[in-house]
């Protein structure tokens, strides 16, 4: 028996095929499943940063879902992020049909509880809330969340997580029950960030919490991306394009806006917010 299967073994082109079979799982790996990473990586090089906006599916649906993608899609934004740390009644899958009918950017889902997954997402942000101690937010939910990415093929992104201070207690902070880092203490968010990186993590975000008082400070930002080797995503009360504009030029790779878009009045600065951030014309 042995001997039998040493003969096939033994056939060149059968080792060809083998070969063959594993560069294409390889392939696969590196252009399939980190598709939508090497998207953004992409877009980091071509345009110096990426825009991403966060939508919560509690705030906006339907037709006005549709006019707010489409408006994104015109004025240049590169991405959307589903999901919230509570959702009260939105549908998440229903808000990732509408977004993937209006649009080709690719969704990734940014999920506030492990029930926030859906196949039809293009990737979704493995977060590890790396600034707080709570062992169910750094692994705990992520050992749930595993297989389910697995069955749905979705691309999970590794994302070490860092809640900042931001002047008020935000709806992620007392969520996950954890302390964010003190704003002037950018030694360490340095050092946490390179503990994520030498875990192999593929992305630092730095998060002030949705409607933050105060947006990441420049300093910190600056201290980070200097820091580490991967890109740096800062979010959290961002308003102005001035200020998503100072997060890129004091290093960061990636800016998101969420709360300032909820207001339709505002939509019409969605261009100038990508021009800002697109510091590369
Ligand atoms: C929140 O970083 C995002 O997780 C976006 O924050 O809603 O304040 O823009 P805002």
């Amino acid at each position: 028996m042995f001997l039998k299967n040493r003969k096939i073994f033994d056939n060149k082109p059968f080792i060809l095929l083998f070969y063959l079979f594993r560069i294409k799982y390889i392939a696969q790996n590196i252009f399939g499943i980190m598709k939508t990473y090497s998207y953004m990586v992409d877009i980091i090089e071509k345009k110096g940063a990426v825009y991403l906006l966060l939508i919560d599916p509690d705030k906006i649906s339907g037709e006005k879902l549709r006019s707010f993608v489409s408006a994104c899609d015109k004025a240049g934004v590169d991405g959307f992020l589903v999901g919230g740390s509570l959702l009260m009644g939105g549908s998440l899958e229903t808000t990732i049909d509408v977004i993937k009918q209006s649009s080709k950017l690719p969704v990734i889902i940014f999920p506030g509880a492990v029930h926030q997954l859906y196949k039809h997402a293009d990737a979704v942000l493995y977060i590890s809330l790396i600034s707080g101690r709570n062992a169910e937010h750094i692994i705990g939910k992520h050992i749930i969340a595993a297989p389910i990415i697995k069955q749905m093929e979705l691309e999970p992104i590794s994302t070490g997580y860092m809640l900042i201070e931001s002047g008020t207690k935000t709806t992620a902070e007392y969520i996950s029950g954890s302390l964010p880092i003190p704003r002037n203490k950018s030694e360490i968010a340095v050092a946490t960030a390179l503990a994520a990186q030498y875990l192999g993590m593929k992305l630092i975000y730095l998060e002030g919490g949705s409607g933050a008082q105060f947006s990441v400070p420049k300093e910190m930002v600056s201290a980070v991306s200097k820091a580490v080797d991967i890109p740096v995503i800062v979010g959290g009360g961002i308003r102005t394009p001035q200020e998503a504009r100072e997060k890129v030029e004091h290093g960061a790779k990636i800016v998101v806006t969420g709360n300032f878009f909820e207001e339709e009045k505002n939509w019409k600065l969605l261009k100038e917010f990508a021009e800002a951030i697109h510091l590369k014309k």
